[in-house]
C-alpha cells in the first residue's frame, strides 16, 4: 500500500494534534470548508494524533471527531481531506495499550468504538504516513530520527502492510503456548486474562473473535519491525542531541524520502509541545501546535501554503502561519456547537 500522499497544486491547509477536542476540531473544519469555498484552500491535512483526549471522558470527542473526517472524505475525496496516521492512532490497529505516566490512553475509545470498531479500524489502517509537495514541504506526524533515516526503511515504510505484521504476530501466537504466554506476557495467572482483554480493548469473552488480541498486541510490540514504525510515528527529534548532529539526521531523513521530481526540504511535524503555536526547528523542520501542544492552547496555529511554492527552509514558510484561534469568534462558536454528538 502506498504510504505517502504527493501534492503537485493547490492550497493545503494543516492542522496538528486535536486530541479529542471537539471544539478545536469544528473551527478547524469550518474555516477549511470557508476558505475552499472561497477557493483559497483546496485540501485539508491532518497530523495526526486526533485520538485520546487528555481530559475527563465528557470532554474527549475522539470517535466523534473521527468519524466526521471519515464522512467529510466521503463528501469530498480522499484527494481534499487528508489524514496522517498518529502515533495516538497506531496503536489501535494492533491492539496495543498506550500510556504516559498514569494516563491510559486506549482503553476509553476500545470501549467506545462499538459497532464503529470495523470502520474505524480499516479506515486506521488505510491513513497514509506522510506527505509530499512539489515545492519541497514534507508533512508527518513526527520527526526525523536516525533508525528511520535509511532508504531500506524508507522503502519499506512508504509501502507498508500493517496486514503483514498482524499476519506475522497471528503465526507466531499459533505456535506458543496460550497459557505459558500469558504468564510470560501480560504478568497475570490465565484465570485473569479475560478481565484484562474487556478492560483494554472491549473483548467480550473466549466466544469473541478478537479473544486473543490483547496477547497479539503484546507479540506485536515485540516484533523488531514494531520498533522502526513506532519511531516513525514516535520520536523526540533534537531532544538530547546537538542541533547541529540532529540537522544532519533531518536532512538524511528528508532526502531519503524524497524521489526524484519530489526533493523534499523541510519537515512540518506536529507532536511536540510548542509555544505559541510554532517553532522553528535546524532550520530544516517547522513544529506546529494547532491545539492540545500549543503552550498557550489559544496561540495554536495552522498553516496555509501554496504546495508548488519552492520551499527551502523552514522560515519560508511563516508567512503562511495562522492563528487558529480569535477568541471572540470561538466564543460564539461554542455556543453555536452544543448539540455534538459525543464520543
Ligand atoms: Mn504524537
Amino acid at each position: 500500500m502506498d504510504r505517502v500522499v504527493d501534492l503537485v497544486q493547490g492550497n493545503a491547509f494543516v492542522v496538528t494534534d486535536l486530541h479529542g477536542a471537539w471544539q478545536p476540531y469544528v473551527n478547524c473544519r469550518d474555516h477549511f470548508i470557508d476558505l475552499y469555498q472561497q477557493g483559497l484552500a483546496d485540501t485539508l491535512i491532518f497530523l495526526g494524533d486526533i485520538l485520546h483526549g487528555y481530559g475527563p471522558p465528557e470532554e474527549d470527542y475522539s470517535l466523534a471527531i473521527l468519524w466526521d473526517i471519515m464522512q467529510l472524505q466521503a463528501d469530498l475525496g480522499s484527494n481534499r481531506v487528508i489524514m496522517l496516521l498518529g502515533n495516538h492512532e497506531l496503536p489501535h490497529i494492533y491492539g496495543i495499550t498506550l500510556s504516559k505516566g498514569d494516563i491510559e490512553f486506549t482503553p476509553r475509545f476500545e470501549h467506545a468504538l462499538g459497532e464503529y470498531r470495523s470502520y474505524v479500524i480499516e479506515f486506521l489502517m488505510g491513513l497514509p504516513f506522510c506527505v509530499r509537495t512539489i515545492g519541497g514541504t514534507m508533512l508527518t506526524h513526527a520527526g526525523a530520527v536516525a533508525s528511520v533515516a535509511t532508504p531500506e526503511v524508507a522503502g519499506w515504510l512508504l509501502t507498508f502492510s500493517h496486514q503483514k505484521l498482524l499476519d506475522e504476530a497471528d503465526r507466531l501466537l499459533n505456535r506458543e503456548d496460550v497459557s505459558d504466554l500469558i504468564r510470560a506476557s501480560l504478568n497475570i495467572e490465565p484465570s485473569e486474562y479475560d478481565s484484562q482483554a474487556y478492560r483494554y480493548l472491549a473483548v467480550n469473552g473466549p466466544d469473541d473473535p478478537r479473544y486473543y488480541d490483547l496477547l497479539r498486541g503484546f507479540i506485536v510490540g515485540n516484533l523488531s519491525e514494531w520498533q522502526k514504525l513506532w519511531d516513525f510515528f514516535f520520536n523526540q527529534c533534537e531532544m538530547g542531541l546537538s542541533i547541529t548532529f540532529y540537522r544532519k539526521v533531518l536532512e538524511r531523513f528528508l532526502e531519503v524520502y524524497s524521489t526524484p521530481g519530489m526533493q523534499q526540504h523541510v519537515l512540518v511535524t506536529g507532536h511536540m509541545a510548542v509555544q505559541d503555536g510554532y517553532a522553528i526547528v535546524a532550520e530544516k523542520q517547522l513544529r506546529l501546535a494547532s491545539w492540545s501542544h500549543s503552550t498557550p492552547k489559544e496561540a495554536g496555529c495552522y498553516l496555509l501554503f501554496d504546495v508548488e511554492q519552492p520551499i527551502e527552509t523552514a522560515s519560508d514558510l511563516i508567512p503562511h502561519i495562522q492563528p487558529l484561534w480569535l477568541l471572540s469568534q470561538f466564543r460564539e462558536s461554542s455556543s453555536r456547537w452544543t448539540d455534538h454528538p459525543n464520543a
